[in-house]
């Protein structure tokens, strides 16, 4: 059981609502680090059979397990998929020295629209300053359910956010969102390790809760990113329907958006006189 002050906060939630992200600056100490891109650059962290218990892979002295396992990791994975996820897949996403192309813009494995989410680590566990490409993302963009690479003809967004990061920085990603590897202008191999995992239980109110009436949540949950133009009211009914999913709290509304929607006075009686 993770420690209740590891877990994230209500705002971090919601945050991670809007944005569809986290970002975790310099978690994993340095001397783990340095384990890790030992193993991540010699691939010797193995592949495990998709749906295993996450709590079965790599176990000690791997260093990427315990990366994985460290405190505040744990609190991360708890807060969102809960206890016992499954591992889904994990990749050494490497990016040449001197490679000068950018990937294309997709989103990973989006089969369907199902409200339940995955959760994908991304842990750069080297400096990875801009000129060697930390991962760029589409803040907002994880409800907008493409299949992979529908949007490859889109090179530049409005607010889209290189992770250019130091070492041990880890983001944590709805698996919707919209993201893309950078091209690597210095002389040395850029890595980024990535590791999927699959809730087992309904994402309910995993977190900790305490701050679940703060008045700055609203505010933080209709951040406007702005790519999407007028659109924004889209997503402030996706985000409105993401929070009930996750607290429960079946009347949550933002400005009557999704109130208004929800009147179906065409299904009430005619009252006769
Ligand atoms: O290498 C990166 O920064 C991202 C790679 C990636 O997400 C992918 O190949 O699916
Ligand atoms: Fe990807």
């Amino acid at each position: 059981m993770v420690d209740r002050d590891l877990l994230l906060t209500t705002k971090q939630m919601a945050s991670f609502v809007a944005n569809g992200y986290l970002r975790f600056d310099e978690l994993v100490p340095q001397d783990l680090n340095e384990a890790a891109i030992e193993e991540i650059s010699n691939r010797k962290i193995p592949r495990e059979e998709a749906g295993t218990s996450s709590e079965e892979i790599w176990p000690d002295p791997s260093a990427v397990g315990r990366v994985f396992r460290l405190p505040e990791i744990q609190g991360i994975i708890q807060s969102l998929v809960g206890p016992n996820p499954l591992y889904d897949h994990h990749a050494v996403h490497t990016v040449n020295a001197t490679h000068d192309v950018g990937q294309i813009w997709h989103a990973d494995a989006i089969i369907d629209l199902r409200m339940h989410f995955d959760i994908q680590f991304f842990y750069f566990s080297h400096d990875t300053p801009r000129e060697m490409g930390g991962t760029m993302i589409l803040p907002g963009s994880q409800f907008r359910r493409i299949s992979e690479s529908d949007i490859s003809r889109y090179q530049n967004f409005m607010g889209q956010i290189a992770m250019d990061c130091k070492a041990g920085t880890v983001v944590v990603v709805h698996h919707g969102i919209w993201h893309c590897a950078q091209p690597n202008k210095t002389d040395r191999t850029r890595y980024m390790f990535k590791l999927r995992l699959n809730p087992t239980v309904r994402q309910l109110r995993l977190w900790n809760t305490d701050d679940i009436d703060d008045p700055t949540i609203p505010g933080i949950l209709s951040t406007n990113h702005k790519w999407y133009g007028n659109e924004d009211r889209l997503e402030m009914v996706n985000r409105i329907k993401f929070w009930r999913f996750l607290t429960g709290d079946d009347d949550f509304d933002l400005h009557y958006w999704l109130g208004r929607l929800e009147n179906q006075p065409e299904t009430a009686p005619v009252l006769s006189e």
